[in-house]
């Protein structure tokens, strides 16, 4: 077989990274990053670079495996598996009903369309309300705030990051996670370039993140963004700094119930929470107020603490109430390449709070449940209890606040079937574990970024190279167990009525079928420049579409029946009364905040030896202060304990952390079957955080981990310490 030089993009994160697959023997053997991408150009991390390692990987799951009465996984021929797997299903179903059965779909469905809305489908065949995804630990809080304030949960505006004088971040850390809920691939330039025009970025966060370092770092309390948000905005209205036009023309209320909700928050009144003097509150205030074009922009530092609706909520708050919405430089609407907020719109899927979960009564986020639900969902009795669970490209025994729970409540599942490429935590309680196939082995479509790129962008790539040969795409397994079932796995009704009636879609006809109907598609050969699946696949670097992102669209944009922003929201003020009336906790004085990492994903790819190269611990970060007071100094073993469990792990003082705040790697403590990552030591962060719904998002279920209440004690026992990397490791 000759050489091959094969374009596609990395899925890995929401980076989207133009790469070159260079395949020789049918195997990918080397990755590059694409100078001729029209928006990464040249740009790949180590961890795309990585991905014929990660394909390589010696623990990788290359065939279907069944665990043995004796624990021991065996392989099995996929006939086998799926014939059994299905006929366990169909005795649950028949017993207990469809309800009785989940699936649970990781963050490496990011570009796995098919697998995503396959897993979807089959819970909607069911009529199962147990469709878990990690967004419920990520931004189902953003999808809240969609269907609140612009009447569809898939919209999310952006911060028109080339364009802004100032750029206002709340605990997002793009120059290490490429960002997220805006794909701007090569972000640092897209940061920074606000700067080099001249302007400003400020970054608020309890650590100097590599992105706080490299701009204007603001400290704040972790788990108190709310108060600053409300804060800033008292502070705007008061002093008649408010877009008062832009108000009236674009939202239902002209701001009032916002004003009125944020009146009492002066910055005197909260800057004991925040830790930010109220001098500081009111001269940010002004600044970004009196910026022409500014923007604020937020993730997982918001979004996963403990009342990220609200954060989300005030955080667009002061893009509208300062007239940025909807206009140059400021917060902007994206432009999806398929028309999944219309396709979705039509199909009655694109929903929110429309039911209610069964053992915690949170709202449902676009048809799904929170996952800090599915330990109690499995081990409460009643109708609808889940008694088997289909994990798809995740990781939840780690990833989940409450791991310890969830990892109990795992084991009392009738049938857990893992669908991925390593043998992971979530593995280690499953009665099957199928491997899956990598984006660079499968067609892969970014549908979750598209709508929230910095320019309209077509792009889906063919795959690259096959899969081991034992492998399967993960769509494809959950069809097979559809299939075997009689389901047809789809959450458009009208694509399972014709299912039904004999005409299965895949997944590829499903969304050429979606492309071609969208705006910029050919409508079947009535527009003849539209496009296509076939002519996506021609151009897998992709196409800008347009050089910037329209403004003065909103009437456009919104799904509102009035056209209008609904800023009036009085779940918020009950949010905020609660959040309030948190205190802190002289107990557990320290908040913990996650940290990322260039080199791992999630709770992932520490088994790949390319990327574990120098010295890769997990380490606590602890602020001088801190450490004198309990008297620890780096290097020491410390205790980290949580209302819910302690953990030990390695600490390293440092000024990267405000007083007050610890920081900790997640993902790992890994004791799954992937033998580098075991080996790799540490402690698993989400033993400290609780499943508890009352300490989660209320109005999404979103999990909270940052921001959590601990304390930091040296390990009583001396000379412990974390085995280092390659210790008892392949
Ligand atoms: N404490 C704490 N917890 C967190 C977070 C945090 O910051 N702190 N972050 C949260 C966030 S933002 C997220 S998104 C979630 C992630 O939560 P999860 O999705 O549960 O965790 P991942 O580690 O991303 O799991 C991805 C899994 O998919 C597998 N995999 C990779 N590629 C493929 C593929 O192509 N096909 C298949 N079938 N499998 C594949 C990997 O081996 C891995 O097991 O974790 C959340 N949990
Ligand atoms: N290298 C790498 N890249 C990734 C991933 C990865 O694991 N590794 N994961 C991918 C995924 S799934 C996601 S969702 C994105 C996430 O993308 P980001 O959200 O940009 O990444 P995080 O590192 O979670 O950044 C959150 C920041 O918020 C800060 N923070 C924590 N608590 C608070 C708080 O209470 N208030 C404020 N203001 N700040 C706080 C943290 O210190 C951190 O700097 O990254 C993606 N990209
Ligand atoms: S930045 Fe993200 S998308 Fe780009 S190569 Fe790295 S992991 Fe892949
Ligand atoms: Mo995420």
């Amino acid at each position: 077989m000759p050489t091959q030089e094969k374009i596609t993009y990395c899925g890995i994160c929401e980076g989207q990274c133009g790469i070159v697959v260079t395949v020789e023997g049918g195997k990918a053997v080397k990755v590059r990053p694409d100078k001729n991408s029209p928006l990464s150009k040249g740009f790949a991390c180590p961890k795309g670079i990585a991905y014929p390692s990660i394909a390589a990987d010696p623990d990788r799951v290359v065939e279907p495996l069944r665990r043995l009465p004796s624990g021991n996984l065996v392989p099995v021929t996929w006939d086998d598996a799926l014939d059994d797997i299905a006929d366990r299903l169909r005795t649950i179903i028949d017993r207990d009903g469809g309800d009785s059965v989940g699936l649970f779909g990781g963050h490496a469905l990011l570009d796995n369309y098919s697998g995503f809305f396959w897993d979807a489908g089959m819970c909607a065949a069911l009529g199962s309300p147990h469709n878990y995804t990690s967004s419920s630990v990520d931004i189902n809080n953003y999808w809240a705030i969609g269907s609140m304030l612009y009447g569809h949960p898939l919209i999310n505006p952006i911060p028109d990051i080339d364009r802004t004088d100032f750029l206002l971040v709340f605990g997002a850390n793009p120059l290490i996670s490429h960002s997220s809920m805006l794909t701007a691939p090569r972000a640092r330039d897209h940061f920074t370039g606000v700067v080099r025009r001249g302007g400003r970025v400020v970054v608020i966060d309890p650590r100097r993140s590599e992105t706080a370092a490299a701009f204007d770092w603001l400290p704040i309390r972790a788990d108190e963004d709310v108060l600053l948000m409300a804060s800033l905005l008292q502070t705007i209205f008061a002093g008649g700094l408010a877009d008062q036009d832009a108000l009236e023309r674009q939202t239902t209320d002209g701001g009032r119930f916002i004003r009125d909700m944020v009146g009492g928050h002066t910055p005197e009144s909260t800057e004991h929470r925040t830790g930010i003097p109220a001098a500081t509150i009111r001269a940010l205030a002004h600044d970004f107020a009196t910026t022409p074009r500014a923007a604020a922009y937020g993730r997982c530092g918001i979004s996963l603490g403990s009342a990220g609706t609200l954060a989300k909520y005030l955080m667009d708050a002061l893009n509208i109430v300062t007239g940025n919405l909807d206009r140059v430089g400021g917060y902007v609407f994206g432009e999806e390449f398929i028309d999944l907020q219309l396709i979705t719109h039509l199909a009655g899927a694109a929903t929110y709070d429309t039911w209610r979960t069964r053992v915690d009564g949170f709202p449902e986020v676009l048809g799904t449940a929170p996952a800090v639900s599915m330990a109690r969902e499995i081990t409460t009795p009643g109708k609808g209890q889940l008694k088997a669970l289909i994990v798809n490209a995740g990781n939840p025994a780690m990833s989940v606040p409450g791991s310890g729970e969830l990892g109990r409540a795992l084991q009392q599942l009738e049938l857990l079937v893992v669908l991925d490429v390593q043998q992971t935590e979530t593995a280690g309680y499953a009665d099957y574990v199928l491997p899956g196939v990598l984006g660079i082995e499968r067609d892969c479509l970014p549908w979750l970024n598209s709508g929230h790129t910095i320019k309209p962008f077509a792009l889906w790539a063919d795959k690259t190279v096959e899969p081991p040969p034992g492998c399967r795409e993960e769509w494809w397994v959950v069809d097979q167990i559809c299939e075997r079932l009689g389901l047809v796995p789809s959450p458009f009704p009208l694509i399972r009525e014709l299912g039904e009636t004999g005409l299965r879609l895949t997944p590829q006809q499903t969304f050429d079928l979606f492309l071609r109907i969208s705006p910029r598609g050919d409508l079947f050969g009535q527009r003849p420049d539209g496009w296509n699946r076939e002519k996506a696949w021609q151009n897998p670097q992709g196409v800008i579409l347009e050089d910037e992102l329209p403004t003065d669209v909103l009437r456009e944009k919104l799904y509102t029946p009035d056209k209008r922003v609904h800023l009036e929201q009085p779940k918020m003020r009950d949010e905020l009364v609660r959040h309030t009336a948190r205190s802190v906790n002289g107990d557990l004085p320290l908040r913990l905040v996650s940290v990322r990492e260039l080199r791992t994903c999630n709770t992932y790819l520490l088994n790949v030896e390319k990327l574990m190269t120098g010295d890769r611990r997990q380490r606590l970060r602890i602020n001088p202060v801190d450490a004198e007071a309990a008297g620890i100094n780096s290097g020491d073993m410390v205790t980290i304990r949580s209302a819910e469990g302690e953990i030990e792990v390695e600490a390293l003082v440092s000024e990267e952390m405000a007083a007050g705040n610890i920081g900790l790697p997640q993902g790992w403590g890994h004791n799954g079957g992937w033998r580098l990552a075991n080996a790799a030591g540490g402690a698993n962060y989400n033993l400290l955080t609780t499943s508890a719904a009352e300490t989660h998002d209320q109005l999404s279920g979103n999990g909270h981990v940052n921001g959590v209440d601990t304390a930091v004690s040296a390990v009583r026992t001396p000379g412990a310490r974390v085995p280092a990397l390659h210790e008892g490791g392949r």
